[in-house]
């Protein structure tokens, strides 16, 4: 089963995508994904220029050597553009494996451990009456649990609240727009939101809010004190989390519990906020953090310290990430919720899958491998355009965390 091809894809239906395709001489074929958003040709030079000439001629079988081969054969580690690279190999092999085997990808983890993944949907809206109607909208879905963003009042914009509420993206456009930001504005209006969405909806539906990594640690412990009383699943990436124990603070002042790493590319960026306990979730993707092998052993260095599995799911991961991270959510014992923000219909159709929605949860695919495919020649129709992220001032001008 040796490695004869890898193609780098970049296609754009509504947004940027960086696919990678492995090709064997039996003629099996797995894709990975390799989006970062905003710096996305970053990861697909990465790729053709530095990986992909090391990868033919290799036995496709081999997940952990050549994981091993492409992570230490660097000699520069980790960074979130090594790492979606190496992830982009490390998926495209596990399909590829699935395949040659006739199973799907979570079989080869160990099998089942639960029914469905349960998912979180994202209510975004500037005032209290939209958020209402939002969550509503995902309650009616069947949806568990949901994600709150709310606009701040004198906040021209906010993350997370955007016109397009279903299909939100933040990268929008070539050069990156600018957000004005208050914190005193932000920590007087939250709490009241969650205490109409807990009003309104009772006890048992899961909520949850981010923070983006916009507070200081004694901000974010306020911010959590003050939503004790509307008991949310997760307050999301409190703090910016290079200082990993800045975290101590967090905890010693609130029960609210905590979810951050959707920006963590590998275990060590994690692991002191795993040893000490001072999360409950680690949001960390296939994509950004490895791939499935790599994502793997977080997760079950998460498992001995009762921290939980919270992925990552936003529109910038393509349905390869998904479909991946699904297979990864069903088998492992710690699995917490997944991330599901919609696709929209053209990214749908540039990667057909098999991976499905139904009562709040998402159910991987059944098929042999990962049980999703990128369509080359509707991808060509899509050519890349230029996008970044947002940035964020304070009212005085100050750059602040987006
Ligand atoms: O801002 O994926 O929890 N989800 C998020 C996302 C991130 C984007 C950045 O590309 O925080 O909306
Ligand atoms: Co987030």
């Amino acid at each position: 089963m040796k490695i004869t091809e890898a193609r780098v894809i970049v296609t754009c239906p509504d947004r940027n995508f960086v696919t990678l395709k492995i090709v064997t001489d039996d003629g099996l074929t797995g894709v990975g994904d390799a989006t970062l958003n905003g710096r996305e040709l970053a990861v697909a030079a990465y790729l053709t220029d530095h990986v992909v000439p090391l990868l033919i001629g290799r036995d496709a079988a081999r997940i952990e050597d050549i994981w091993q081969y492409l992570y230490r054969g660097a000699y520069w580690r980790r960074g979130p553009v090594t790492m979606s690279a190496i992830a982009a190999v490390d998926t495209a092999l596990w399909d590829i494996k699935g395949k040659a085997a006739g199973m799907p990808v979570y079989q080869l983890l160990g099998g089942r451990s639960r029914e469905g993944v349960t998912v979180y949907g994202h209510a975004n809206a500037e005032t209290v009456d939209g958020i209402l109607e939002e969550v509503a909208h995902y309650t009616a879905l069947g949806y568990q649990a949901v994600r709150v963003q709310t606009g701040v009042p004198g906040l021209a914009s906010t993350y997370g609240v955007s016109a397009d509420r279903m299909f939100y993206e933040p990268a929008d456009a070539a050069l990156p727009t600018e957000n004005v930001w208050s914190t005193p504005r932000y920590l007087d209006h939250v709490p009241g939101v969650f205490q109409r969405v807990r009003e309104e909806f009772g006890p048992h539906l899961r909520l949850l809010h981010d923070v983006h990594h916009r507070l200081t640690p004694i901000e974010a412990a306020r911010l959590g004190q003050s939503l004790e009383p509307y008991h949310l699943t997760w307050m999301e990436d409190p703090v910016p989390a290079e200082l990993q124990e800045g975290f101590r603070l967090i905890r010693q002042h609130t029960t609210t519990p905590i979810a951050v790493g959707e920006v963590f590319n590998t275990i060590w960026d994690c692991k002191r906020l795993i040893d000490e306990q001072l999360i409950d979730y680690i949001r960390a993707t296939v994509v950004h953090a490895g791939g499935i092998t790599h994502l793997r052993r977080i997760f079950d260095y998460a498992a001995i310290h009762h921290v939980r599995s919270g992925s990552h799911g936003a529109t910038d991961l393509s349905p390869v990430c998904m479909a991946a991270a699904l297979h990864l959510d069903v088998s492992i014992p710690n699995f917490g919720l997944q991330e599901y923000m919609r696709h929209t219909e053209a990214t749908d159709a540039v990667f057909p899958h098999t991976y499905h929605f139904a009562d709040g949860y998402l159910h991987p695919s059944e098929e042999p491998g990962l049980g999703v495919d990128i369509d080359e020649e509707l991808a060509a129709r899509h050519p890349y355009r230029p996008a970044q992220l947002p940035i964020n001032r304070l009212e005085d001008g100050t750059v602040h965390n987006w």
